[in-house]
């Protein structure tokens, strides 16, 4: 491989990446009997996608300062990125059993001192992005070609720290960074949009009036979320990127699917194995 073009997954179809993180999400989920497992689920082609096809990354040095940094918004999610990295070789996949529980290098909200690959602590939401953005001029003034990509929630859109972030990096120019926004339209106490709506306009018109280059895509069609992630870097004006992602809570596994309450799900004892036999049964080359 040529220096830089660290990825690995030139040999395993991005169907069985994405299969392979809600496994491994759903073995961490069961060793806490609970968790942030819709998330999980709903983004594992956004991190198949965003680990497999697009960042630039050395899984045996996690601290490469030629990577692209992957900056997790949203501490909440842990769950899904420790999937992808175990997915990825930066974690071993035994330390699953580990999950959540005292000394563990995974805790249940993301912690960037604890775990190789968590580049930041994203428990306070809102604040990612301002981060992705302090990030991307650091790495423009250094003259490090990397890119910096931010996954953040649409709760966060929210935040009034986001919209700082987003004028920000206009002012900037930065071309180094990418934002994902993972639209769920869920947020702790129900539908974002009955939150807090970031409409008028579709989402990424609101993007495109600050400056940004906006797409928004079917955040579970990783065909569809290859091309954005390709345009996004190939992008060639002097301003920085977002894909929103619409994705669907819960993904891949039908009876959580269909649950009302899914920003933090108990799952009784005997349904994680249905859970596992389901994604099992249908196991992608
Ligand atoms: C600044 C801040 N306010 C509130 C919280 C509590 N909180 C944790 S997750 C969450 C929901 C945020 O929306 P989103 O990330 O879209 O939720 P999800 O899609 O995961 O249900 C909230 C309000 C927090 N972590 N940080
Ligand atoms: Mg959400």
């Amino acid at each position: 491989m040529s220096d830089g073009i660290e990825n690995t997954g030139a040999n395993v179809s991005l169907q069985r990446r994405a299969w392979a993180i809600r496994r491994n999400a759903l073995r961490m989920g069961e060793v806490q009997g609970q968790g942030y497992i819709g998330q999980a689920l709903g983004v594992a082609d956004v991190l198949a996608v965003s680990f497999f096809h697009a960042l630039r990354f050395r899984p045996q040095d996690p601290e490469w300062d030629g990577r692209d940094r992957f900056y997790l918004s949203i501490g909440h999610y842990a769950i899904a990125l420790y999937a992808a990295l175990i997915e990825a070789g930066v974690l071993p996949e035994d330390e699953i059993e580990t999950y959540g529980m005292d000394d563990s290098r995974m805790p249940m909200s993301g912690m960037a001192a604890y775990t190789p690959g968590m580049e930041i602590t994203g428990g306070s939401l809102g604040h990612g992005l301002g981060i992705a953005v302090g990030a991307g001029l650091g790495l423009k003034r250094k003259a490090n070609p990397a890119f910096v990509y931010n996954m953040l929630s649409d709760g966060e859109l929210g935040e009034g720290s986001t919209w700082e972030a987003v004028m920000s990096a206009v002012q900037w120019e930065l071309d180094n960074l990418i934002a994902i926004v993972d639209f769920n339209n869920q947020q702790a106490d129900g539908p974002t949009r009955a939150a807090l709506a970031t409409e008028p306009g579709t989402e990424a018109a609101k993007w495109e009036a600050f400056g940004w280059f906006a797409q928004e895509v079917d955040g579970n069609d990783l065909q569809a979320l290859v091309r954005a992630f390709d345009a996004a870097r190939a992008h060639p004006g002097p301003v920085p990127r977002v894909i929103i992602c619409n994705t669907m809570m819960c993904k891949g596994v039908p009876f959580l699917e269909t649950r009302d309450k899914t920003h933090f799900i108990r799952v009784e004892a005997d349904e994680w194995a249905k859970a596992l036999n389901h994604l099992d049964a249908e196991v992608p080359l």
